[in-house]
């Protein structure tokens, strides 16, 4: 008895000890049981089992010292352990192996590295730099490792890791996301180095390439302009006979840095805040149509600020005529004129771009720019030239010698790319400017006569300005934007009333779209064809002129693809009208609250609709050079294009903020009830966050399918907020979805509980703890851990969940989903 006692103090202590070290190495006489960890030489990683998220499966994996839910590496991803008895141990012949509680091997790590014929003493170490290695004995030469992490990568990318080949291993490297948060096995997405051609990064989506940073041109990878030299880290790109891969340095030691690629296939950077213990998103990620790759098809470039993004080069016409006139990008483009071959081809020069595919391109690193231009000319098969690396001036040379795709135009960077057309096709241009060379007295003189026709024209505008002005409508534009009281001629088209009269059939009854707040909208055609929509502000409305003017004023001001945009205004006689791009699928309500329509609808939709909004509203509050709050976002004001794409509308009510100005106070509450929050619909309270509540519960809307009002049960009435508010405690929150939803084949269940989680988070009692429209960007396109909302404002119809009795458990007022005006609120 005395001795199995003195066992057991023995054996208590012994595993006492352990838990109480921090070890960083295990030999084969030791191993890491559940709830063991090995932490590296600083602290900085830690090695042990985990869970991720809710799931009660077992792995074993690397995660950052400071924040233990970020995991970098994964033993297991595949064979998870169903329990905590799981043993890591390292065997005499220097293999990691992961046994279950049967003694079973369900992972194990082979050998890479042949080390001579014995092991001698195999020791399994983490390393600072987050690299788990198998040396024999304390050996830190990297080229003596038996087996490292670094060579086999899960989701993140470390500081020193390479993605990529080399001959000395035949290893070939790279990234593969989780299959969602709370699932580690390999997802469908990978983020590759493509050897073909001049390599190039892709992000593939089981064997489709999904987006495409691209080929390294010195500095950074082609199509991510925004990773140039920059004083935290610095990019390392290898390309020669032996080895072909890219890494990333630290420059300053004391911070932390990774790249993930996430289940939803974003790559995304993230540094360590130490103050604030978290992580902070290094390069903001912009989701939009020019990442995808070949969105705009061969031959063709991607122009995110431009609309329609997609535009045929130079020389060449749409493959699919019909197609692309009603968006089908994906066609492409092809030559107008065949190229002449021998018979003498140009080049067209583009600037700024992200170069196009490189897998079936040829590079020499010794030509220049001109002796690249004679090669490519000699081969009819050449399609276009580039320099390979733009530092310097620009030197080497890159071909290409198949269909030119993914070519995007950048906003910031980029480079010159050479295509190649046919002569006749530079002749067309040439002579163009040999025209203007040749023809300079005549054209002078034309210009001159050009001139004061101009300005006869100019007079008579002055003259019917004047005579707006006289009739009170006088609209300028107002530039607050350093606080200064100065004011410019607004530049939007003015349209006359006859021209909307008769493009609407002079406002005809089958014409007429709907009710807005402040009037009627119209369907018009004008002459050449292009359909509008005419908001025709009713005469005794609740929107007089200021509201009219706001309106005009910032939507001239603002151009996002997530903004409806207005074509110009009409104010003659008693008529106030705004003219609008026409939306072909009308507005989001009257798609979600059908229930034939919301059919059409299904989650990956609703999904890319709730991205949309967000990035709009972002727009609006940070991006424009004025922050703006649009006060009245609801699904009636989400107005969907043809390709489904929503755009946020009616900036009557919008209230222009200074840009550092965050809070302001107003006796003048105007929205629509059921998606104000409790601080502005009680207090007059306006901030971002105003707008950040309203996006939350047309979230909910848009996930449920449900309006925000009143619904009875059993004695107790709650809104759609409370009802959601309900589940989430209740841990049920799937009960909220829409029955079609989980019913249909796009639904991705982690993704849509996220949207519901960030839904309640933005609808939060107290505007503070509501995320900014950036976050809540991040968190739709991310799967960081998100923190637990707390009680939204207007849970309750007649009776209130909790006992808090502040403004945001006041009862909801009578839902009504119409914008009101309440003069003096406060
Ligand atoms: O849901 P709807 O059919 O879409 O009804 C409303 C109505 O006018 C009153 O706002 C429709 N509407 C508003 N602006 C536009 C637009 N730019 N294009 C098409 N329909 C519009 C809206």
């Amino acid at each position: 008895m005395k001795v199995l006692s003195a066992l057991f103090v023995y054996s208590f202590l012994l595993s006492f000890l352990r838990t109480s070290s921090t070890l960083d190495t295990i030999t084969p006489s030791q191993s890491i049981r559940d709830g063991e960890t090995l932490v590296s030489a600083s602290g900085r990683y830690e090695l042990g089992f985990f869970s991720p998220g809710s799931s009660k499966s077992r792995y074993v994996g690397i995660w950052f010292g400071v924040s233990n839910d970020t995991v970098v590496w994964v033993a297991n991803r595949e064979i998870p352990l169903k329990n905590r008895l799981g043993v890591l141990k390292v065997t005499n012949r220097g293999i990691l192996v992961l046994l279950d509680s049967t003694n079973t091997s369900i992972w194990s790590s082979n050998i890479s590295r042949t080390a001579g014929n014995k092991i001698n003493n195999p020791t399994a170490q983490l390393l600072d730099s987050g690299n788990l290695v198998v040396t024999d004995g304390n050996n830190s030469d990297p080229k003596s490792f038996l087996w490292q992490s670094f060579d086999h990568p899960s989701d993140t990318l470390l500081p020193d890791m390479k993605i990529g080949w080399d001959s000395a291993s035949g290893l070939d490297r790279y990234l593969t996301a989780w299959k969602s948060p709370e699932d580690p096995a390999q997802g469908e997405f990978s983020g590759v180095l493509d050897r073909r051609g001049l390599p190039q990064v892709v992000c593939m989506q089981g064997d489709k390439i999904k987006g495409r940073p691209g080929s390294w041109n010195g500095l950074y990878f082609t199509g991510k302009p925004w990773l140039r030299p920059n004083p935290l880290f610095k990019y390392e790109f290898v390309l020669n006979e032996k080895a072909v891969y890219y890494n990333y340095k630290l420059l300053n030691n004391s911070i932390l840095l990774r790249y993930v690629l996430n289940s939803l296939g974003n790559g995304l950077a993230y540094r360590w805040m130490a103050r604030t213990q978290s992580w902070d998103l290094l390069t903001s990620y912009q989701s939009d149509e020019c990442q995808n790759y070949g969105h705009c098809g061969a031959y063709a470039s991607c122009n995110i600020n431009e609309s329609p993004v997609c535009a045929c080069l130079k020389g060449f016409i749409p493959k699919f005529p019909k197609d692309w006139n009603s968006a089908y990008w994906s066609g492409g483009c092809v030559r107008g004129t065949p190229l002449g071959c021998n018979n003498g081809d140009g080049f067209l020069k583009y600037k700024g771009v992200k170069l196009p595919d490189t897998s079936s391109s040829w590079f020499d690193r010794n030509m220049n720019l001109k002796e690249c231009e004679e090669l490519c000319l000699k081969n009819c098969s050449c399609r276009a030239y580039a320099n390979l690396d733009i530092r310097n001036g620009g030197s080497g040379c890159l071909l290409w010698f198949a269909d030119l795709v993914d070519l995007v135009v950048l906003q910031m960077g980029g480079q010159d790319l050479y295509i190649r057309v046919a002569a006749s096709e530079l002749d067309h241009i040439e002579k163009n400017r040999h025209f203007v060379q040749k023809y300079q007295v005549i054209i002078i003189v034309c210009s001159a006569i050009l001139l004061t026709v101009m300005l006869a024209l100019g007079l008579v505008t002055y003259v019917r300005r004047m005579k707006l002005r006289k009739e009170g409508m006088n609209i300028r534009r107002q530039n607050d934007y350093n606080n200064e009281d100065k004011k410019e001629d607004m530049e939007l088209p003015i349209f006359d009333l006859i021209t909307i009269s008769n493009a609407t059939d002079n406002f005809a009854n089958n014409n007429k779209l709907g009710e807005g707040g402040f009037g009627s909208v119209y369907k018009g055609t004008l002459l050449r064809g292009q359909e509008i929509a005419v908001k025709r502000l009713s005469k005794n409305s609740g929107q007089g002129l200021n509201e009219f003017k706001n309106e005009v004023i910032l939507i001239a001001k603002l151009q996002h693809r997530n903004l409806v945009k207005l074509l110009g205004c009409c104010i003659q006689e008693q008529e106030k009208l705004l003219i609008y791009e026409y939306m072909h699928n009308k507005s989001l309500d009257s798609f979600i609250f059908d229930q034939s329509k919301s059919r059409l609808l299904d989650w990956r939709m609703r999904h890319s609709i709730i991205g949309g909004i967000a990035r709009g509203l972002l727009y609006l509050h940070e991006d424009s050079r004025l922050r703006i709050i649009h006060r009245d976002l609801k699904a009636s004001n989400v107005l969907l294009d043809n390709n489904m794409n929503p755009k946020i509308s009616d900036f009557g009510l919008a209230k222009t903020f200074g840009r550092d100005q965050t809070e302001a106070d107003t006796n003048r509450i105007v929205g629509t009830y059921g998606y104000m929050p409790p601080e502005y619909a009680g207090y007059g309270q306006i901030s971002v966050k105003t707008d950040v509540f309203s996006f939350g519960v047309l979230l909910l809307e848009i996930v449920s399918g449900k309006k925000n009002k009143e619904l009875c049960n059993s004695g107790q009435c709650l809104n759609l907020l409370g009802h959601a508010w309900k589940l989430w405690i209740e841990d049920k929150p799937m009960e909220l979805i829409d029955e079609f939803l989980v019913l249909g084949d796009s639904c991705i269940l982690s993704e849509v509980l996220r949207c519901i989680h960030v839904g309640l988070l933005c609808v939060q009692q107290r505007p503070e703890d509501r995320p900014n429209m950036s976050s809540v960007v991040l968190m739709l396109s991310s799967d960081n851990s998100l923190p637990n909302p707390r009680q939204p404002g207007f849970v309750a119809g007649k009776t209130s969940l909790g006992e808090d009795s502040s403004p945001g458990n006041l009862e909801m007022p009578s839902i009504n989903e119409v914008t009101i005006t309440v003069l003096e609120a406060r």
